[in-house]
């Protein structure tokens, strides 16, 4: 039986990625760490349901680097995705040493972990569009200069290129997915699609009033996470290892995903900071209201993100088929329906 270990096992990509492989037959080991809450709602129905492949959960931390060279050794599996970490950006203001911890430091503990290990095993590494932070240019490839404007964007760029680094000096079978804005109902709600999408449905259901965003004309590259997760899986494939781009190559607005997500679930909006006359026009017709809430913008906004999948196009014949919009009509329409039921 092959298997894969998954980092990140509890995350929105993490338990796609377990649900394909378990799908496939393989045997799937997750890190979980261990905390006073549970925290594994998106991984509930592959622990209770049959499948062809066979989970194990083991209690761990990626930055308990004994805990894990053991449990690799154990079970020695021929894939590891690497997505553990503090993956909020805006919070990696507030805790940037253990964003660098758990997304810098423990990648090149895993990597000297890997260098050691007596058989030959493949390694996704979830590197991030933040290390472009503010690109010079746009769209961004696979040769564009880090730039990254936060903490979690400078613990990215150093595990990304530590990856490169292992990968050229021990031949290690390391890949960096690039990978830019990948949304699902599966989200966490303090990402603002999901806070979009979960609010609207929210509002839609009487059980929400409003919601607060931060910029809402920071522009993303959103796509969506099970399309990102077969990519992971392509990459491991390929003959051999390489950085990847992943990014639907379009980018919208805050604005524009909301509006869109609104829409689906026939809801007007109305944005504060509209011009006066139209706000009011539009709370008389029961328009919802979009509120700015200063605490949620950043010190430093990234700019530009948008990606350039041409190499994932012509090296595994992977794109990006759901793009912003979209994402969003969708996201909103699985929150309504799972409120609803
Ligand atoms: O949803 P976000 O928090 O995602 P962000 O910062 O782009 O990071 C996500 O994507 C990266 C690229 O793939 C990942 F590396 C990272 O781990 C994470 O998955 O914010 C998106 C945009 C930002 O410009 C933010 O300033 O939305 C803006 N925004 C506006 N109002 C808000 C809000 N973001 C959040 N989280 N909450 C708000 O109320």
């Amino acid at each position: 039986m092959k298997s894969a270990l998954i980092l990140g096992i509890t995350g929105q990509d993490g338990s796609y990625l377990a649900e394909q492989l378990l799908a496939e037959g393989w045997a799937v080991h997750g890190l979980v760490r261990r905390a006073s809450m549970f925290n594994r709602s998106r991984i509930e129905h592959l622990r209770a349901a049959p499948a062809p492949g066979r989970l194990t959960l083991h209690y761990g931390d990626l930055t308990d680097v004994t805990s894990l060279r053991r449990i690799l050794e154990k079970e020695k599996p021929q894939e590891i995705y690497h997505l553990a970490g503090q993956s909020h950006v805006g919070l990696s203001f507030e805790i940037p040493e253990v964003t660098c911890e758990e997304n810098g430091t423990a990648t090149l503990s895993l990597l000297e972990i890997l260098r050691d290990l007596g058989y030959p095993v493949k390694l996704y590494h979830a590197a991030s569009s933040e290390i472009f932070g503010a690109p010079a240019i746009a769209p961004q490839n696979e040769a564009t200069a880090c730039n990254p404007v936060n903490p979690y964007g400078c613990a990215k760029a150093f595990a990304a290129q530590l990856c490169r680094v292992y990968r050229n000096a021990y031949g290690l079978f390391a890949c960096n997915g690039i990978a830019y804005n990948h949304e699902s109902p599966r989200r966490g709600e303090n990402f603002v699609t999901r806070k979009i999408t979960l609010g609207a449905a929210r509002i839609k259901a009487g059980q929400q009033a409003e919601i607060a965003l931060g910029n809402l004309d920071a522009r993303r590259d959103w796509g969506w996470a099970p399309e990102y997760v077969a990519a992971m899986r392509l990459m491991l494939a390929a003959p051999a290892a390489d950085d990847y781009v992943l990014a639907t190559g379009l980018a919208c607005s805050v604005r524009e995903f909301a509006a869109a997500a609104f829409a689906e679930l026939d809801l007007e909006l109305a944005f504060e900071g509209q011009g006066t006359a139209e706000l009011a026009r539009r709370k008389d017709t029961g328009a919802v209201v979009l509120r700015v809430d200063s605490k949620f913008h950043r010190p430093v906004e990234s700019t530009t993100l948008v990606g350039d999948s041409s190499r994932a196009k012509a090296k595994l014949g992977w794109a990006a088929r759901t793009v912003g919009g979209d994402v969003a009509r969708l996201m909103a329409r699985a929150d309504y329906a799972a409120l609803s039921s």
